[in-house]
């Protein structure tokens, strides 16, 4: 009888590493970075004091504006640092690049007005904090999906006027998801102007929250990547990608973890679609593995683990899988320490941490 086996895999915790050797054959481009304009935090404080906000950005915020923890301090000050601390950050760390992102829900809690005019001036303020670094900072354009024409004419101002290398939206919109055809604008300009779109996660909507809320499971430590890779795959079933199939989806988490679904994806998604069960999940051009190996790109965000690492990159192919620190939310030296010690070719560490990103964001060195 064979009895070997392989042994559990233990999730490793960051071990602190004095001797973290910041120096690397590569660069480190760290792709899922966060800000917060000087404004912002005061605008989210007057939506949850007029009432006007979901459960989610409720839970999310409002304990944030009300918590003296040291880590939610942090966050809330280095949101808003965009100047030497931010950079004494990365250089202790080790990140010689951030591909800045306007911190999530970002406008997507406000109404539409107020939405479409302060996502121009949240761009604005992103690309004058580019001019005055711009050998350490990327951005990517915010968006407010509220109003998916000013959306798309906002992705192009962002590509052709700000020098944005991509965009970045959050999960859902109101409990509305984008793979409602009244979004599809948002895709046609993104694909016209060759602009990857960072989905990134919120809290799940008021249709689903509760069960998360009650269990204290609705933030970044599940609601977020389920509420995400939902809204993920529902653009793969609602035939986003057979309309724009240069679209590039970027997620962060892991890929929100759809990659170790594929499988089952494929399988469920064929049956079901071939027994003609919903008038909404009809047969697709691919396989949605197939989408998520053509049209997404993963960060690992969140996930210093290298086993998780490997599978994706096993699945989406290396060229698709890229580092994240997710700062200041995941501010963790030791993390990238671990990640610098995989137990990969230099060539595909040099494909996560640097050339990956470089070629997507168009970064010029
Ligand atoms: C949190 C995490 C907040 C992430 C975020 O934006 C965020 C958090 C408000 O821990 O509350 O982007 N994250 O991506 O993991
Ligand atoms: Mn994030």
């Amino acid at each position: 009888m064979n009895t070997s086996h392989t042994a559990p895999v233990a999730v490793p915790a960051p071990q602190a590493n004095p001797a973290h050797p910041v120096k690397a054959d590569y660069l480190r481009i760290a792709t899922e970075e966060a800000f917060a304009p000087p404004e912002l935090f005061g605008m989210y404080k007057k939506v949850l004091e007029e009432g006007k906000a979901d459960k989610g950005f409720s839970s999310l915020w409002g304990f944030h504006f009300n918590n003296p923890a040291p880590r939610v301090q942090h966050i809330l000050k280095y949101n808003q640092e965009m100047g030497a601390e931010r950079l004494a950050h990365m250089d202790a760390a080790g990140i010689d690049i951030q591909v800045l992102s306007l911190t999530s829900p970002g406008v997507q809690v406000f109404d539409e007005p107020t939405a479409v005019s302060y996502a121009r001036h949240a761009n604005d303020f992103l690309r004058d904090a580019i001019q005055k670094h711009p050998t350490r900072f990327v951005g990517l354009t915010a968006i407010a999906p509220q109003n998916p024409a000013e959306a798309a004419k906002e992705i192009q101002r962002g590509a052709t006027q700000l020098d944005m290398r991509g965009v970045i939206v959050n999960s859902h919109t109101h409990g509305e998801y984008l793979s409602d055809r009244k979004f599809w604008d948002i895709f046609a300009a993104a694909e016209a102007h060759d602009q990857p779109i960072y989905l990134h996660p919120c809290s799940p909507p008021d249709a689903m929250i509760q069960p998360f809320f009650e269990a204290g499971l609705d933030g970044a430590v599940f609601g977020f990547g389920v509420d995400t890779s939902l809204s993920a795959l529902r653009l793969i079933t609602a035939g986003v990608f057979d309309h724009f199939p240069k679209l590039q989806i970027i997620l962060g988490h892991m890929g929100e973890a759809l990659p170790f679904w594929a499988y089952r994806l494929d399988y469920m998604h064929r049956a079901t679609s071939r027994a003609n069960r919903y008038e909404s999940l009809k047969p697709l051009n691919k396989k949605p593995s197939e989408y998520l190996q053509q049209n997404f790109y993963a960060t690992n965000s969140g996930v210093a683990w290298e086993p998780a690492i490997k599978f994706t990159q096993n699945f989406m192919g290396e060229d698709r899988v890229m580092y994240a620190m997710d700062y200041p939310y995941q501010h963790e030296v030791d993390e990238v320490n671990i990640l610098d010690n995989m137990d990969m070719t230099l060539a595909t560490k040099r494909k996560f941490f640097q050339t990956n990103a470089q070629t997507l964001f168009k970064i010029k060195l």
